[in-house]
């Protein structure tokens, strides 16, 4: 019966291993598009690879790629007045760092109202664990887990 934990014990540092070291899974991040003219948050910051989402809550507007209120052509939502609609940033938009302007294209929101965002891509941060300390680890796991094994069944073997 008491064999029977070690198997579980080993599952849970494995299980621990692997959660430190698996790749990060990328993000979405929402940015709220009115009322009035305003992106909130204007300005987001984010990490490679991760998207974004803009929800209408109210106003006629657009989310329209580019600096200086010029569309650059990397995206656009076209023009929406419907209140719950969204827009997602196309696959691999944000998969380089820097810093990436977006706009309204409706009228004179921007050159007027100044309605204006930025997404900034942060530098790829490192691994939380290097490749090299994943082995050392699924080893201490390994190490571990047969200790537990075997100092079980030692322990059962004693007399009372
Ligand atoms: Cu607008």
């Amino acid at each position: 019966m008491r064999i029977l934990e070690a198997p579980l014990s080993f599952s849970a540092l494995l299980t621990l291993v692997l959660l430190l070291a698996g790749p990060t899974l990328a993000a979405n991040h929402n940015v709220a598009v009115g009322p009035g003219f305003t992106f909130s948050p204007a300005d987001l910051t984010i990490a490679p690879s991760d998207t974004v989402t803009w929800t209408w809550v109210g106003g006629f507007h657009s989310v329209t790629s580019g600096a200086g209120c010029f569309a650059d052509g990397l995206f656009g939502s076209g023009n929406i007045s419907t209140a719950g609609s969204t827009f997602t940033s196309p696959m691999g938009t944000y998969a380089t760092p820097g810093v990436y302007e977006y706009f309204c294209a409706v009228g004179t929101h921007c050159s007027a109202f100044n309605m204006k965002g930025t997404v900034t891509v942060a530098t790829t941060p490192p691994p939380s664990v290097p490749a090299m300390e994943t082995w050392a680890l699924l080893a201490t796991a390994l190490l571990m887990a047969a200790l537990t094994l075997r100092l079980r069944i030692t322990g059962s073997r004693r007399p009372l």
